[in-house]
């Protein structure tokens, strides 16, 4: 019997329409058919997500929308995370990265994103949350003995929280023990020179990119 593939673009129809089941399963299906979860998020999952954002721009979706959209796409990555994370078990740990959505931001499909690519990639990843306190992601950095502190922020009111937590640093005398990735859909390369941040990602890749870079420059490479 053939295999049933999905496709890309019913899985961005599940989240514009906010049915979790719907999406799980295509996500399940997928795997079975042997789509690449990488792809199956970034082409399939993440454009749905990215239209639900223009609708609520646009006044065409609400708040429940929204929420609707963000469970089903929250349902899809957790069939997918495993599938991702079992590629990456073979490698050897290239890092520890404390993660979090900071302080006032619930917002955490993107901070997700992020740690399942880090993870898949071959980095520890310490997923602190998301509203996060500055104070908690450096005791967990001092703690796990983290190499980078990844802070994630949706809000042009919370990025400020990113600075925020980079002079904290500098203030209790640590800033030189961790480098600070900072991401979200507000922030940009020039906020992350401004607040003194060590890298920043513009997407989920970009940031397995910028951590690698990171951590090679901690060692001194
Ligand atoms: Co909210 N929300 N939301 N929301 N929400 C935005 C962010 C907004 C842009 C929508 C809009 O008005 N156009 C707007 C912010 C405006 C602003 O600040 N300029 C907004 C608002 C206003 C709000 C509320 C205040 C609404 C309200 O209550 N009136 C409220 C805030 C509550 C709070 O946090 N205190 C709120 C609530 C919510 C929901 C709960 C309904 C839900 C979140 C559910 C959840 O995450 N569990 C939600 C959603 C879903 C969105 C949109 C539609 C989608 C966000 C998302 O998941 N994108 C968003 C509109 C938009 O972005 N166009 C919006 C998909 C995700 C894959 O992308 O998160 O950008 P993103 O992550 C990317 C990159 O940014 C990057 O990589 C990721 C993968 O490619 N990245 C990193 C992210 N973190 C990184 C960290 C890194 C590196 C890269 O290094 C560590």
């Amino acid at each position: 019997m053939d295999t049933f593939v999905p496709s890309l673009e019913a899985m961005a129809r599940a989240v514009i329409a906010g049915t979790r089941e719907v999406a799980a399963r295509l996500a399940s299906e997928g795997l079975s058919a042997r789509l690449e979860p990488r792809d199956m998020i970034e082409k399939g999952f993440v454009p749905g997500i990215r239209k639900v954002g223009e609708l609520w721009e646009e006044g065409e979706y609400f708040l429940p929308e929204l929420m609707a959209s963000a469970e089903a796409m929250k349902a899809a990555m957790a069939v997918l995370k495993p599938a991702l994370e079992a590629s990456a078990a073979e490698l050897l740990s290239l890092g520890r990265v404390v993660l979090g959505t900071i302080e006032g931001d619930i917002h955490d499909i993107g901070k997700n994103l992020v740690g399942s690519m880090l993870s898949a990639n071959g980095f520890d990843v310490i997923d602190l949350g998301a509203d996060v306190e500055i104070g908690r992601f450096i005791e967990a950095a001092v703690s796990a003995r983290a190499d980078v502190i990844g802070l994630s922020a949706l809000l042009t009111t919370t990025m400020v929280n990113q600075r925020r937590l980079v002079e904290r640093l500098e203030a209790e005398g640590l800033r030189g023990s961790f480098k600070v990735l900072v991401g979200g859909a507000p922030v940009s390369r020039a906020w992350a020179a401004e607040i003194g941040a060590d890298g920043y990602g513009e997407n989920a890749l970009a940031a397995v990119q910028a951590a690698r870079e990171l951590v090679g420059r901690k060692d001194g490479l």
